[in-house]
């Protein structure tokens, strides 16, 4: 799969070179780029703000280098994405369907935003990842692609995607490794059993319990 990324801050991006992604990038099964927009500002000063008509505080992107930054990577493939906290919000299920693609352009939002023409030109799906606001729309795009290159094939190894969280909706069960007594607290016992069925079902309750305290509205029980 393909990704491209606009935004004025293309050293944010750089966590995309260390671990899992930076493999996948390398193994081929990513393809990444990072596009600075402010290379497509025809104006002198490489402005890349303006003001809203209407009035108001705070500044917009500049719409042109916006434009030319998208029309320079789009094909029929692509899809354009937009976070912003105005978009519905981000989730499993969502990461999964957009790893389906073949081209994913994501616009990283700036100032107060951008100009709603750009968003309507490009079919832009706006997609907020939280009820709050950030300084900008890096740190949610490097939350919505790091979490669905983890859906592309051949970015995890095999089954990996099956056991974590979400992946039957409840939250994780508590995990333990060695030693089995560390700082006087001792592994659950069911663990070292070696009875798989016992542990199954012990996981599978303290998912329940965990998800029914912590995220009671990820049950249906609370529906
Ligand atoms: C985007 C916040 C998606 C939450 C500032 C610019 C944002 C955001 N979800 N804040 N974009």
């Amino acid at each position: 799969m393909k990704i491209d990324i606009l935004t004025l801050f293309p050293e944010s991006f750089k966590p995309f070179e260390e671990s899992i992604i930076a493999r996948a990038r390398r193994a081929g099964k990513l393809e990444i780029n990072v596009i600075d927009i402010r290379d497509f500002t025809l104006d002198k000063h490489k402005k890349c703000d303006d003001t809203p008509f209407g009035g108001g505080a705070g500044m917009l992107m500049s719409v042109q280098p916006v434009f030319d930054a998208v029309k320079s990577v789009l094909t029929d493939k692509s899809k354009v994405i937009f976070p912003s906290p105005s978009g519905k919000v981000f989730d499993a299920a969502k990461a999964k369907s957009l790893a389906q693609n073949e081209h994913l352009i994501f616009v990283c939002g700036h100032y107060e935003g951008i100009d709603q023409r750009l968003i309507e030109i490009f079919n832009m799906e706006e997609i907020s990842i939280g009820d709050f606001v950030l300084t900008g729309g890096e740190i949610p795009t490097m939350a919505i692609v790091d979490s669905l290159c983890r859906f592309v094939p051949g970015v995890l190894k095999e089954g990996s995607l099956e056991e974590e969280s979400f992946s039957d909706g409840l939250l994780e069960y508590p995990q333990y490794t060695r030693p089995q007594v560390f700082e006087g607290l001792a592994v659950p016992e069911v663990l070292l059993s070696g009875n798989h069925g016992e542990i199954a079902k012990w996981r599978k309750e303290m998912a329940l319990k965990k998800t029914r305290n912590v995220r009671p509205d990820l049950l249906n029980e609370d529906k």
